[in-house]
């Protein structure tokens, strides 16, 4: 897609029936698409199958919620959610639609901290700011939301957000012994349970195995594309599949599926052709750690303006994600809710303790990616991910691996700083 024809769509009417402060959010559209030309647009030699997720950007605030609108006028639930944690699975499984609501932009911080207290991590901000200031199509078109108790942060906003949309919480427990893994099935039931209510409609072995096949077959294909885009030189950038990655949360499950393996195609062509990015000389980095949600795209442009490429990112948004399907060979109902709370459970988020899974996992993704070295990311004050640092740190040193460890937020203050020490970072590297 070229730059002069980049335009990220409007539509009031819409905006006007979902109740938004339509005046305000008329600015968001132009803004970014500045920002999108120049973070991707730039890009030089990108795949010709990026065109569709460059569509789906201009689309974010129109064509994607009119889809999602339709689907409450067809009696369909549409949910809101903040964490990989929520099973897709079974709000598909009553047909329902679901979105990821994390916020990663600066815009709304604003709004919540006139509610919220300043010194709280920048992605609660930044979605609760969405809802209180009627700035965000998706939190304006769900029917509920559901929150988890993952971090302190987290789990004390959702009774704010309570007031603003109708929200509700799933335990998440903080250990992974026996009782607690019995005490996720029974929140993954009783989710069920939710879920079957607010849609009046059943979950039934049938739909439930459908979704499951469906959503493994996601995770599937962004488990070939990932593994497409370890190959040296990289045939894709880290900041397109940064973007992939970002719309995997919004995007129809189906649809995305099918573009993913459009794209692995051609960068298998790609690599056959010897056709890259970047030289095979250029800098590998594997980001780790804390989800970068859109529009966050700052660490990913800058390490990419600095003359690295990223290989990697063990992130929520990222491996985390997709990297366990569940297993299809359940034969009733409470077989496949045991199966799917198995695959939950391999989640390696830092709210867990111990979480020394979670050091080998970033390991193994290394070796796997043929990165040189290894930025773990933290959102400010997240002390969860924050404090698991500590233990990437050892573990890089023990292995030899180059690190870095960055804690930062949403907004441009320490761009020059962060600037900085990765192209220090960088030439460590290249030694
Ligand atoms: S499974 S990473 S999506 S909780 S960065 S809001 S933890 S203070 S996002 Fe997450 Fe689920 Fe874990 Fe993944 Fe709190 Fe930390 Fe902020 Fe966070």
């Amino acid at each position: 897609m070229s730059q002069d024809t980049f335009a990220i769509k409007s539509d009031p009417a819409l905006w006007e029936k979902l109740d938004m402060d339509v005046e305000r959010f008329s600015n968001i559209p132009p803004m970014l698409t500045g920002a999108y030309q120049g973070v991707f647009l730039e890009q030089k030699n990108r795949p010709r199958a990026m065109s569709y997720f460059d569509g789906m950007i201009e689309n974010i605030f129109s064509g994607r919620i009119q889809e999602m609108a339709g689907a409450k006028e067809e009696g369909r639930p549409v949910v809101g959610t903040f964490c990989v944690y929520v099973p897709e699975e079974i709000v598909q499984a009553v047909n329902g639609v679901c979105v990821g609501l994390c916020g990663g932009s600066p815009g709304s911080i604003p709004d919540a901290e006139k509610v919220l207290p300043r010194n709280i991590c920048p992605m609660v901000k930044s979605a609760f700011g969405f809802k209180v200031g009627r700035i965000c199509p998706y939190f304006q078109v769900v029917d509920f939301v559901y929150g988890e108790t993952t971090c302190d942060a987290k789990k004390k906003t959702w009774e704010l957000l309570n007031e603003y949309v109708p929200t509700h919480v799933m335990e998440i427990p903080q250990m992974k012994r026996e009782r607690d893994k019995r005490l996720w099935v029974d929140e993954v039931k009783d989710f069920k349970t939710e879920i079957e209510k607010i849609s009046s409609k059943k979950v039934t072995y049938e739909n439930l195995q459908d979704a499951i096949r469906l959503l493994n077959d996601k995770r599937r294909a962004m488990q070939r594309l990932n593994d497409l885009r370890h190959h040296t030189p990289s045939p894709i950038s880290g900041k397109d599949m940064l973007l992939i990655q970002q719309i995997a949360f919004y995007d129809a499950p189906q649809r995305f599926t099918e573009k993913v393996h459009a794209l692995c195609d051609e960068l298998e062509e790609r690599i056959a052709q010897g056709d890259a990015v970047a030289p095979a000389s250029t800098p590998r980095i594997m980001v780790s750690g804390t989800p970068m949600a859109l529009p966050n795209w700052k660490l990913h442009n800058i390490i990419e303006t600095s003359g690295a490429v990223v290989v990697n990112e063990e992130s929520c948004i990222g491996t985390r994600y997709y990297k366990d399907t569940i297993d299809e060979n359940a034969q009733t109902v409470d077989e496949q809710l045991e199966r799917l709370t198995e695959r939950y459970m391999q989640i390696d988020c830092s709210c867990f303790t111990p979480n020394e899974e979670r050091i080998g996992q970033v390991l193994k993704e290394y070796k796997a990616s043929g990165a040189q070295g290894l930025i773990d990311y933290c959102l400010q004050f997240c002390h969860t991910y924050n404090i698991e640092a500590v233990k990437l740190r050892q573990m890089c040193e023990k292995e030899g691996i180059p690190f870095l460890a960055i804690e930062s937020d949403y907004s441009q203050e320490d761009i020059g700083q962060l600037q900085t020490r990765v192209e220090a970072f960088i030439e460590q590297i290249q030694g």
